[in-house]
């Protein structure tokens, strides 16, 4: 099978931010996946959910020979490798991986939905993916990551979080 394009939604607001993002990107790619792009860290307001830390997030480019139900299982798996414990929806996680598009398929089944049916509203996913893939397309809105990017007017806030640390330094 030649190898097909996925984006992936990284995200942790709970512990070393920081070094759950690194470490889940080694456990992806020691699961097959291999990253050919990957944006800046962003620090972002949580959406929804309780009262909770603002998360970093961050979106990766991989190229990968899995099926769309293997990447995603090898998503959960990254996930439980690192101590992800699930409890309450948009609670506060160590690491949540995202599975936002895949090539151009589209799949709505109660375990998989393609493309991420949240992506063409969030601010924290639009910002990093028009960083790495501004001309990704969304297979159901025909638009691309930059289009979705400018339509938006308002949104939770989404700093570059290099450029924070660059400023602290
Ligand atoms: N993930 C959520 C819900 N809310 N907010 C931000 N800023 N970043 C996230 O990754 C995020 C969220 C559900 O997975
Ligand atoms: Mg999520
Ligand atoms: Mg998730």
């Amino acid at each position: 099978m030649t190898p097909c394009t996925a984006f992936l939604a990284l995200g942790s607001n709970l512990g070393d931010r920081r070094r759950h993002l690194a470490r889940g990107m080694q456990a992806l790619e020691s699961r097959g996946p291999r990253a050919s792009r990957c944006s800046s860290l962003y620090l972002t307001e949580p959406v929804g959910g309780p009262p909770q830390e603002w998360f970093l997030n961050q979106v990766v480019g991989v190229e990968t020979t899995l099926t769309p139900e293997q990447l995603l299982d090898v998503c959960l798996e990254t996930e439980s490798a690192l101590g992800r414990v699930r409890g309450e929806r948009h609670g506060p996680r160590t690491l949540d991986v995202d599975l936002l598009l895949y090539g151009d398929e589209v799949r709505r089944t109660p375990a998989l939905c393609l493309p991420h049916p949240r992506l063409h509203e969030r601010l924290f996913v639009l910002v990093p993916l028009d960083e790495i893939a501004p001309e990704a397309r969304h297979p159901l809105f025909g638009m691309t990551a930059h289009e979705l990017l400018a339509r938006r007017t308002s949104g939770m806030r989404v700093v570059a979080h290099d450029a924070l640390s660059r400023e602290a330094s």
